[in-house]
């Protein structure tokens, strides 16, 4: 096989909160150098074949985000970043952005201290702690509707509030769920029928945009833990992280709501038992949340994209029939 044919990707992997990151250092597309939203489109129209490769079986799994380095508009960032997984494009990743601070420091390109990160949603600031805790400011997070009722086959009328914390989320406390790990089939049925309950009835975030994350509360078991969450991501995965950008719209819901003040902490629980912790700073009426977790390092690889391979691009919904061949 002739040497170019094979192409190689560096990626380093680490999880926050039990939540996968593969973090491509190079071998990535050329997006160019203008706005990341821009290049975000880029990589959707012209190099999609690529996020499947690094996120896809059968090098990846539905689980992982992928986070694609590339040079900031902003020079005062550190790095710019796209986040992508399975199926989409996300505008922000909160266990993603913990899980390239914990990348960068791995390989000693920063240390502790302060560090900004361009997203296409904006600029995101994470500080790296001595003991290695990322506290990650988000970028400001709002609700948009509260009280929202959508009709879900099978299970009737749901209840709950559109908010934006980076990335759509429909959060939902009254779901009648048991949200424990050995109900993971259930919890996916229900919330896979309510996000596609809210595009039938076109409740969508602002700018119609889809409101591809579906998260559910109840309390949690843990002490000092105020709350237990389910994380519907886009594609048919879930969050094992308690979700950055979903603590940051949960954060936003009960700051408008009264429940939570300034300065206050909320330890938010995931479905696997993790914990991140976070709260609010309100500037001109604005919530800037924050979110704090910690990332480990679990590999550090190239990934070889072999033109022989009929699924060196992975398997695609939409493609695994051409690669099949039939
Ligand atoms: O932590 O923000 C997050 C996130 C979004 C999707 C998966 N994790």
């Amino acid at each position: 096989m002739p040497v170019s044919a094979t192409r190689r990707v560096r990626v380093i992997d680490s999880h926050t909160g039990g939540e996968p990151t593969r973090v491509v250092i190079s071998g990535g597309p050329d997006l160019g150098n203008d706005a990341l939203t821009n290049r975000l489109e880029r990589f959707r129209s012209e190099h999609d074949d690529f996020r499947c490769a690094v996120v896809n079986e059968p090098r990846g799994s539905d689980a992982i985000v992928g986070a694609l380095l590339c040079a900031p508009v902003d020079e005062s960032c550190v790095t710019g970043v796209i986040f992508f997984n399975s199926v989409a494009y996300l505008g922000m990743c909160g266990h993603g952005t913990i899980g390239i601070v914990a990348t960068l420091a791995y390989l000693n390109r920063i240390g502790p201290g302060t560090h900004r990160i361009e997203t296409p949603v904006g600029v995101v600031v994470a500080r790296l702690d001595d003991n290695g805790e990322v506290e990650v400011a988000n970028v400001p997070s709002y609700r948009i509707a509260a009280n929202v009722t959508v009709e879900v086959p099978g299970f009737g009328p749901v209840t709950g509030d559109v908010a934006w914390g980076g990335n759509w989320f429909f959060l939902v406390n009254d779901h009648g769920q048991e949200l424990e790990f050995e109900n993971l089939e259930k919890l996916m049925e229900f919330t896979l029928r309510v996000r596609d309950a809210l595009a039938r009835a076109g409740i969508t975030g602002l700018g119609g945009h889809e409101i591809d994350h579906v998260e559910l509360f109840t309390n949690s078991r843990l002490a000092g833990v105020d709350s237990k969450n389910f994380v519907l991501c886009p594609g048919k995965t879930y969050d094992r992280s308690p979700c950055g950008t979903g603590t940051s719209a949960k954060l936003a819901c009960l700051f408008a709501e009264g429940k939570l003040r300034e300065g206050e902490t909320w330890r938010q629980e995931s479905i696997v038992g993790s914990v991140f912790e976070g709260s609010v700073s309100v500037i001109e009426g604005v919530v800037h949340p924050k979110i704090k977790g910690s990332a480990f390092i679990t590999a550090e690889s190239d990934l070889i994209i072999d033109a022989r391979d009929p699924f060196s691009m992975g398997i695609s919904r939409k493609g695994a029939k051409e690669q099949r061949g039939n």
